[in-house]
């Protein structure tokens, strides 16, 4: 049979109010653009006509503005799952408007299989080549396409000519049986194959193909401040002395590394540093850092979701695209991030928080317990299953008036049970083996801003005075944070009345 080609706008029409759509694509990798710009500018005219229109958009993680951004400004998403960082989004999360749940992104693809969200009417996959009888080669970012292939009653072809060079032999396409059929994944190490290189989606199901040619728009990194550039030191310093104490393997273990500009730091740091062995990476997203590091010859290999490079990064990958061929591995998320691997692999799992508090709970989710900032993405799925799950961010925000060290956190992404290293640009507070009380100590003197350091200590003799094996004063151990919504200052605390 023969798929026809389509105008987005023809795409955009066969999308209902109320349907659940799925969109390929991780991060601002691999998304379509074309039809979503279309889906927009329908909802809008839909709008103004009087007529509700509404989708429940589904992702492998977060988008872009192709995405995220264009439908929020056309109040066209009901319900969004499972993660997202646009602030257009972000805003309608915290003002009600979208019903968003926040939820692990190696979940989010077996949640749709066990049918916990119902159907996927629609899916909308960017490839980069087809062949007439569906087979496809995806673009820079895997998601959960071959989830979405599968359950979708009706897919839309987004096809990109973006893309100069073939990326066939990147994809590690695979699909895991649900229980009680499910066996064991086979990657005993990040470079092992387990699936195709092609995703076969059901030409019958195939209803258009949109051609488009638009860009993936990442913006670069920024350079790294003296704050990021010395928690990233500090972050290479402790991986070497760990090596140099036998707390790690002589060969290194694989590094799973969030987004951002610390963690990009860190990878440049790590790339830098003469104690590190040459590493592979088991993670979700490469960014720009990873390129360099391979070129250098100190990154060997990466297990990814998603290629999250900016456009002179990505030109430069396609230019050389031979040369990183046996290098790179895009898998889907929910095996990109899977538990079961980041246990056997032995992971250095390395994210971001917001705060932390000096019992080693972390919050990576919420501004002052209640405002969305973007999800919990993929951080727990590696934080919980690690080797070694390191959380590092700035010990003060907003020009000291945010401690990131608070007595209790406003929100809990990630337990103490699970959080074993502390890093800010103070120092690192290693909690293996320390109890709460403990716990407290090396994370207020190693970790808070020396600014913090005495309220805090205040805090946890108030805190004692209580008893307990985790000591808590719980009228007071939100002090700074409503110092903080009361007085814009956490350091306005005073524990003294208590
Ligand atoms: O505010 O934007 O107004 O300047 O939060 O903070 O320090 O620039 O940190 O951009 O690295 O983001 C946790 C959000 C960190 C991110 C988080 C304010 C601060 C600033 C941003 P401004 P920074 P980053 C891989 C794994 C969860 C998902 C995850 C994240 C803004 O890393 O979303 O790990 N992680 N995914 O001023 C109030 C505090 C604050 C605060 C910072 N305690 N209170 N405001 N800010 N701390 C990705 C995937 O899963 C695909």
């Amino acid at each position: 049979m023969s798929i026809p080609f389509i105008t987005a706008e023809e795409a955009a029409a066969q999308i209902k109010n109320g349907d659940n759509v799925g969109f390929s694509g991780f991060t601002a990798s691999g998304t379509p653009k074309i039809v979503t710009l279309a889906l927009a500018r329908r909802a809008e005219e839909l709008h103004a006509k009087g007529e509700e229109f509404k989708i429940n958009l589904f992702t492998g993680a977060s988008t872009n503005d192709y995405v995220d951004g264009a439908l929020a400004r056309a109040h066209a998403v009901n319900i969004r799952t499972p993660y997202q960082g646009h602030p257009e989004t972000r805003a309608l999360a915290n003002n009600g408007e979208m019903h968003y749940f926040d939820c692990h992104l190696s979940h989010i693809s077996q949640d749709l299989r066990y049918g916990f969200y119902g159907d996927i009417d629609v899916a909308v996959i960017e490839v980069t080549e087809m062949s007439p009888n569906g087979e496809v080669i995806l673009g820079a970012g895997l998601g959960m396409s071959p989830t979405l292939a599968m359950m979708a009653k009706k897919v839309i072809i987004e096809y990109s000519s973006y893309y100069q060079t073939s990326f066939r032999g990147f994809h590690d396409n695979f699909m895991l049986a649900d229980p009680p059929h499910r066996r064991e994944i086979p990657i005993y190490k990040p470079s092992d194959r387990i699936g195709s290189t092609v995703l076969k989606i059901d030409p019958e199901k195939i209803i258009g193909i949109v051609p488009s040619n638009e860009s993936q728009i990442i913006q670069p990194f920024t350079e790294a401040d003296e704050i990021t550039q010395k928690i990233s030191d500090n972050v290479c310093h402790f991986l070497a002395s760990q090596l140099k104490a036998g707390k790690l393997p002589k060969e290194f273990l694989p590094i799973q590394s969030g987004v951002g500009n610390v963690a990009n730091a860190v990878l440049y740091g790590l790339g830098a540093n003469p104690d590190i062995p040459r590493f592979e990476m088991y993670t979700e997203v490469i960014q720009d850092a990873v390129i360099h590091l391979m070129e250098q010859g100190s990154c060997k290999f990466a297990s990814t979701c998603a290629l999250t490079f900016s456009e002179d990064t990505m030109f430069h990958f396609m230019d050389n695209i031979d040369f990183f061929r046996d290098k790179i591995l895009m898998r889907p998320g929910e095996i990109s991030n899977h538990p079961e691997v980041v246990r056997r692999l032995g992971l250095i799992a390395m994210n971001t928080a917001l705060e932390m508090d000096i019992y080693g709970n972390v919050n990576s989710t919420h501004v002052m317990g209640t405002k969305m900032m973007n999800g919990i993405g993929g951080s727990a799925d590696f934080c919980r299953n690690a080797y070694l799950s390191i959380f590092s961010c700035p010990s003060i925000q907003k020009g000291g008036k945010i401690s990131a060290i608070v007595p209790m956190v406003s929100h809990v992404d990630h337990s103490e049970h699970s959080v074993k290293i502390l890093i800010t640009e103070q120092g690192v507070a290693d909690l293996r083996g320390l109890d709460p009380k403990q716990r407290a100590e090396v994370i207020i003197e190693n970790c808070a801003h020396p600014m913090y350091r005495e309220l805090l200590h205040d805090y946890v003799k108030l805190a004692q005075k209580t008893g307990g094996h985790t000591p808590h004063n719980l009228s007071a151990a939100f002090a700074l944070h409503q110092a903080f919504l009361d007085k814009k200052d956490m350091l306005q605390a005073d524990f003294g009345k208590k």
